[in-house]
């Protein structure tokens, strides 16, 4: 509407959501939330500080005093109900969720979605098979050890899988009895703000979770640095990861860092070709490669390299990009304009460096009219950089991958570990004890073997070296969110 040459418009305020009730901020500011495949401002986002967390840790402190005494069997219930009532808004929750970071609703639909409606289901029985383990001291003593929740958590999310990462967090931290504050990306709240609808609307009781939005050095930081948070889960980069651990630290709370990644994707010569490539597509391009846990440095056998290279750029150029709303979209936008710059910038480092760009490296020229003006990149394949070179080093984060040759398992083994990263690794092979060998001798948290992203919730996660501090997963998240206690009787 426009008048005057003032134009009006309104457009919903995400609000924080504290001891069960939606809240402006103290600040009274907002944040712009922008679509990514559209440019547009789409909602605004409570601009949180200290004052909003700690009314939110008050909130969750008085809360945790009826939460760690309710029967492990309510609060299963409860998350169960949660896990039901994302089912129930499946539709909506996928749309807001594109519409926010860039995404295909196509991937949203298949991964983050479900994801979130597993990470409720999957922590609220987990609880309800928890054992007490005890150790007899010969015929003198019994110790059995007690696990209890800590207090309040401290939850921090990032932006490129906002619903997935965020439940991933505040399920199992409220299934172990603690109580938390969430505070997502100030780059994609939306789907946070319909969760804590949601939660309330389940009957979890006011205070157990609270979610605070706003920008990582106001409200993150608030977070980290709270003397009543005495543990910290965040995912996001390693350069802030260590901002975390810088303030958690003289604290001494307990913190998880899940961070970046520059993961490697060996392809020997005798692996099943058909698989790798379609597999590799994924691993490299799927998110936009906005995934940690994307394979952005190709290595493949010299043997096959021309063949592979071949057709791993013929299936790249075929990858359909556009509007993330449309079922057949399969490359969405990159988050926001400045991870669009900054992706860019290594395309135009690589070729300064020497890099020889196979296909894409340009913005798409032929978009529809709605998200013309979007944040898009084609899918880009880089050839004949050194293991050394920054491009090769640094986490870039977007679809972008490398392709190396290799001659020997050694070689592929040495390229891998090339980084400062460790989070995960795929090879892909034939020779079971080849890939044994190489699997266990690359340095990540995970490995996978001929496929990608296959994800048992049991399994302990996390990543070595700079991607990250403590695993995560299964009994491994039970552990994490409570403190262990040992009690030791005499006879
Ligand atoms: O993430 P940030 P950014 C990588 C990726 C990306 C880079 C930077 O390479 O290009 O990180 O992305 C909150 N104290 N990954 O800057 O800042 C922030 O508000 C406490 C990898 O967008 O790490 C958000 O909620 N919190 C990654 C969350 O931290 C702070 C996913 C993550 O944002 C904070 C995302 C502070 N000082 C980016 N500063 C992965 N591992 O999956 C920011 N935050």
């Amino acid at each position: 509407m426009t008048g005057g040459g003032i134009r009006f418009r309104t457009v919903k305020r995400v609000l924080n959501f504290i001891d069960g009730q939606f809240r402006p901020p103290c600040s009274g500011r907002y944040l712009p939330n922008v679509n990514p495949a559209t440019g547009q401002v789409i909602s605004e986002t409570a601009d949180s500080g200290p004052e909003d967390v700690d009314a939110a840790v008050s909130a969750a402190s008085r809360a945790f005093e009826s939460w760690k005494k309710t029967p492990a069997e309510e609060r299963s219930r409860l998350l169960l109900k949660v896990a039901g009532l994302i089912e129930e808004n499946f539709d909506e929750l996928a749309r807001l969720e594109s519409e926010d970071n860039g995404k295909p609703i196509s991937l949203a639909r298949r991964m983050d979605v479900p994801r979130a409606v597993l990470n409720f289901r999957f922590f609220a029985t987990a609880i309800l098979h928890a054992e007490t383990p005890s150790h007899m001291t010969d015929d003198r003593a019994l110790n059995y050890t007690l696990r209890q929740p800590l207090g309040v958590a401290g939850l921090i999310s990032p932006w490129n899988l906002p619903l997935y990462l965020l439940t991933w967090k505040i399920a199992p931290a409220i299934a172990a009895g603690n109580c938390c504050v969430a505070k997502p990306s100030e780059l994609t709240p939306l789907t946070a703000d319909r969760l804590a609808a949601l939660i309330a609307d389940a009957g979890v009781p006011p205070g157990v979770v609270n979610i605070v939005h706003g920008t990582g050095a106001a409200a993150g930081r608030a977070l980290t640095s709270h003397p009543k948070v005495p543990l910290i889960s965040f995912t996001g980069g390693t350069k802030t990861g260590a901002d975390v651990m810088t303030h958690a630290g003289p604290l001494f709370k307990k913190v998880s860092l899940e961070l970046g990644g520059k993961n490697p994707n060996v392809v020997f010569a005798d692996a099943d070709l058909d698989q790798a490539i379609a597999t590799s597509i994924q691993s490299s391009f799927a998110n936009q490669g906005e995934i940690c846990l994307c394979g952005s440095r190709l290595f493949v056998e010299r043997k096959i390299y021309g063949e592979f290279v071949d057709r791993f750029v013929e299936a790249t150029k075929k990858l359909r990009i556009g509007d993330p709303q449309e079922a057949s979209t399969e490359v969405g936008a990159l988050v926001s304009e400045p991870h669009l710059r900054k992706v860019e910038g290594y395309v135009a480092l690589a070729k300064e460096e020497g890099g020889e760009i196979l296909t894409g490296g340009n913005r798409p020229g032929n978009l529809p009219e709605r998200v013309r003006d979007g944040y898009f990149l084609e899918p880009t394949v880089i050839a004949g950089l050194d293991c050394n070179r920054r491009v090769m080093q640094e986490e870039i984060f977007g679809p972008v991958v490398t392709v190396t040759p290799f001659d020997s398992p050694e070689d592929a083994i040495a390229y891998a570990n090339s980084t400062r990263y460790g989070l995960s690794a795929s090879v892909w092979t034939r020779d079971l004890q080849k890939a044994h060998r190489v699997a266990a001798a690359i340095d990540s948290g995970t490995v996978w073997v001929n496929t990608w992203l296959l994800r048992d919730l049991r399994v302990p996660f996390g990543g070595m070296k700079e991607s990250g501090v403590g695993r995560e997963g299964g009994f491994g998240s039970l552990e994490f969110f409570t403190e262990a206690k040992n009690i030791c009787v005499k006879l």
